[in-house]
């Protein structure tokens, strides 16, 4: 065991830096190389890692003070020897790329700002010191945007620390070079800007950045944000920080939310100058995870609960002894329901469905379906009524494009290819295998495959892809009844045919009650897709089509 002083390293030009976040506390375990505080001038903030492993001892810097290169910062207590020499940390010297001090930096960017076209400037990356193949992490301007000179343009970041790489002219953003994911290097063309009003001053002296003693992250901030009242998190709809500003965090803290998902506009720096410290993001995560706040993708995909009527605040589901009122037996449910049913669940509540009724007079088809099995019965296939609908189906979704669309955020996806599902009742339970481009083929076609994909379907032999990509669905309930029943909607699609038991009925002919053999014809659509008249249309078409399909032809 031994004791040892942990000190600031060579941190290139800086004198006398700001210490504004303890990133460790006595009693701590830490890593050779792990951050321990993060300090600020004027242009940059830099987090200083340990030289060696141990635990915290006692901390010699608070919040608020002055440190330079030397300056003790805790004492440490290691296993073995004495720790490497502090000004020179070698995994440092191994590892950390050496960062240009923001006044390097923001100098040797003017040298790369050139005059474009007239009245424009293009700026390019400075020298960034080690830093090779860097990763475009934020960008933060975008074509239109007004920037000042030394404004940040992107934030950019290595395996060991972020930087912002700031602008060396002022203008308005001609043209942006750089993207999410880019990798740059000195002297790339970032943005053009037009109306260039001159390159940055200089800043201090100009003096190299020491390569072998950086801290191991640094930030080449802009001024900071000045936030004050400090608070944890604050709920959604309002960024903590206005768009285009951007969030105050060391770059441990920045990757830290990365990692979490956390955007840190969204999230209230409790720090100096509003800086967001690793308890901020986690607090903010905690409040999420509460539903105390909601993120602004979350705020932006419900309506707030309470007094605007959302959210279904339900009661708990009944918890019942059943077997205090007779004999149970329990079953576990099938991996089709309970798939199946977390869908339908899912469609059933998210999905306004309407549903209309309508009948269908199948007589002359029926006859025409009976005469056609008989004309075919060598070849083993047999002819139901759904193939029928199912071709009547496409042509009525031709009619109405609508129906044949699915939602997808703000805008409808038109599809141009006619595949549709068919319930199947299986032994495990409902599954609905597709039938592809019905539109491309006959009554025989359709009702030969239909057959292949139910047998399929009842011995378990369905492919993922054979019940994909449907437009439409149909339920057909008539080998087996009842008169009409509410389908629900298979999403992403928008509607579903129902079919039940078609029957003889009664119907006045204008001068007489006829029997007419009649299907009932039930089709739920999305109202937020389609609208009642929309809906009626489509199932008189239908109804029309089913009646005398010449109508196909006109
Ligand atoms: N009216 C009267 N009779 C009908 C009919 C209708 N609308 N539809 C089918 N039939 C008759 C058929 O002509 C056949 O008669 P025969 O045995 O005399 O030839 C009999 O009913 C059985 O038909 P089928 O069910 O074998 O064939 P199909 O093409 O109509 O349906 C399939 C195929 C796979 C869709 C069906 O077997 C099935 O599984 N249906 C259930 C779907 C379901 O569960 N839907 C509910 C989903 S929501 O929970």
């Amino acid at each position: 065991m031994a004791l040892v002083d942990i000190t600031v390293p060579d941190i290139g030009d800086f004198d006398e830096v700001s210490v504004i976040e303890l990133l460790v506390k006595p009693g701590d375990t830490i890593q050779a190389d792990q951050s321990l505080l993060t300090v600020e001038s004027d242009k940059a903030s830099m987090e200083i890692p340990s030289s060696a492993a141990g635990v915290v001892k006692e901390l010699k810097v608070r919040l608020g003070d002055k440190v330079k290169q030397g300056s003790v910062v805790l004492v440490l207590e290691t296993a073995g020897a004495a720790a490497a020499p502090a000004a020179a940390p070698v995994s440092e010297q191994k590892t950390a790329p050496a960062p240009a001090t923001a006044e390097s930096a923001a100098i040797k960017s003017v040298a790369n700002a050139a005059p474009a076209a007239s009245g424009s400037v293009e700026v390019r990356v400075p020298d960034i010191g080690d830093f090779k193949d860097v990763a475009v992490i934020e960008v933060l301007v975008k074509v239109g945007d007004t920037v000042k000179v030394e404004q940040s343009l992107l934030t950019v970041e290595s395996d060991k620390a972020s930087m912002e790489i700031p602008s060396s002219a002022a203008g308005v953003v001609r043209e942006l070079k750089v993207k999410l994911g880019d990798k740059i290097n000195i002297g790339d063309l970032l943005v053009v800007l037009e109306g260039a009003s001159g390159s940055a001053p200089a800043v201090g002296s100009p003096a190299a950045a020491p390569a072998a003693a950086a801290p191991a992250a640094a930030t080449l901030a802009s001024p900071p944000v000045e936030r004050t009242a400090p608070t944890a998190a604050l709920p959604a709809h309002e960024p903590a920080v206005p768009t285009g500003q951007l969030p105050h965090a060391s770059p441990s803290v920045r990757k830290f939310a990365r990692e979490l998902g956390v955007l840190l506009n969204e999230v209230k720096g409790s720090g100096p100058k509003g800086r967001i410290t690793l308890d901020d993001v986690q607090g903010f995560t905690r409040s999420v995870m509460a539903g105390d706040v909601r993120t602004l993708a979350q705020a932006a995909k419900a309506p707030a609960a309470g007094a605007s009527g959302g959210g279904l605040d339900l009661l708990p589901w009944p918890k019942v002894d059943f077997a205090k009122f007779g004999p149970v037996e329990r079953k576990d449910r099938s991996r089709i329901k309970k798939i199946s049913g977390a869908n339908l669940h899912r469609n059933w509540v998210m999905i306004p469905h309407v549903t209309s009724y309508d009948d269908a007079d199948i007589t002359e088809l029926e006859a025409f379906r009976v005469s056609s099995n008989k004309e075919n019965e060598k070849s083993g296939v047999k002819i139901t009524m759904l193939a029928f609908v199912i071709k009547a189906a496409v042509a009525a979704l031709k009619k109405f494009p609508d129906f044949n669309a699915s939602l997808d955020g703000e805008q409808l996806v038109y599809k141009q290819y006619f595949h549709i599902g068919f319930a199947a009742d299986t032994p495990n339970g409902l599954v609905v295998p597709v039938l592809r481009d019905v539109d491309k083929k006959g009554i025989l076609q359709i009702s030969q495959e239909m057959g292949e994909l139910a047998k399929k379907a009842r011995d378990g032999k369905l492919s993922p892809g054979e019940m994909q990509g449907g437009c439409f669905s149909i339920s057909s309930l008539g080998g087996l009844g009842t008169t009409y029943f509410t389908p629900l909607i298979n999403a992403p699609e928008v509607a579903i045919l129902g079919l039940s038991k078609s029957s003889m009925k009664p119907v006045w002919d204008g001068k007489a009650f006829v029997p007419r053999l009649t299907l009932p014809l039930s089709l739920s659509y999305d109202h937020r897709v389609i609208d009642g008249a929309s809906g009626a249309r489509f199932t008189t078409y239908l109804a029309s089509v089913l009646a005398d399909f010449r109508r196909v032809l006109l």
